[in-house]
């Protein structure tokens, strides 16, 4: 059983009941969920904790693909996520964009990649920072989910640390590049070969939400 595919009746509630589903199985139109990594425990075990509901990111819609990307130029990242019409009787579901407004308590790094050698957007490009104890890599993908492509910049979350020690590129052509003593909140362009360069992030106003967070009026 799909509820995909009935969300008519799904949405009478009838699926909530045992009797009605037995022991079949459904899927879409659950909360959707936001895990924040914490890290590993003591024992090495990956931690992860939902924080969709304390963050407003909790949709109830049959979401099928999910991207990141800074969209406003702050320096987080923001969510962009698709979903699926199914039988509601529309053709589409607008899809929705979720400005990051934690607030910048933390440090971070974003880094583009341009391939000369490589392949031009460099994908299969891998990036190793360091940050005193912190050592973190990003791989450059073309393709990261279902339907989905997140930003071709990569994020590295710096926590306190306040510069990046080293930052190595291992590109798809098989030569590696290092760069060492950056600046963090900013964002550097790396061309294969020619050198780094800090590209300055022009702010991008959004009027989605207002400052308190409540929808806008209605347009004409
Ligand atoms: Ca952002
Ligand atoms: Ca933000």
């Amino acid at each position: 059983m799909s509820a995909v595919a009935h969300i008519s009746e799904y949405k009478t509630g009838r699926f909530y009941s045992d009797e009605y589903r037995g022991d079949m199985s459904w899927n879409g139109y659950e909360h959707n969920v936001l895990l924040r990594n914490d890290g590993c425990a003591p024992g090495g075990a990956p931690r992860f904790v939902d924080v969709a509901m304390a963050l407003g990111a909790d949709d109830v819609l049959d979401s099928r693909g999910v991207a990141f990307v800074d969209f406003d130029n702050d320096g987080d990242l923001d969510l962009a996520i698709s979903h699926n019409p199914g039988d509601n009787g529309k053709q589409t579901v607008p899809a929705s964009l979720l400005r990051n407004d934690i607030g910048h308590h933390r440090h971070w790094l974003a880094v583009e990649l341009i391939g000369t050698r490589s392949n031009r957007d460099a994908v299969g490009a891998v990036v190793y920072a360091e940050a005193g104890d912190l050592q973190q890599m990003r791989l450059r993908e073309a393709g990261s989910g279902y339907a989905s492509q997140h930003s071709g910049r990569l994020y590295f979350g710096l926590d306190d640390h306040q510069l990046v020690d080293r930052l190595r590129v291992r590109w798809p052509s098989g030569t590696e590049e290092s760069f060492e003593g950056l600046a963090v909140n900013q964002l550097v362009r790396i061309t294969e070969g020619e050198g780094l360069e800090v590209v300055r992030l022009e702010p991008v106003v959004t009027s989605s939400v207002d400052e308190a967070g409540a929808p806008p009026e209605a347009g004409p």
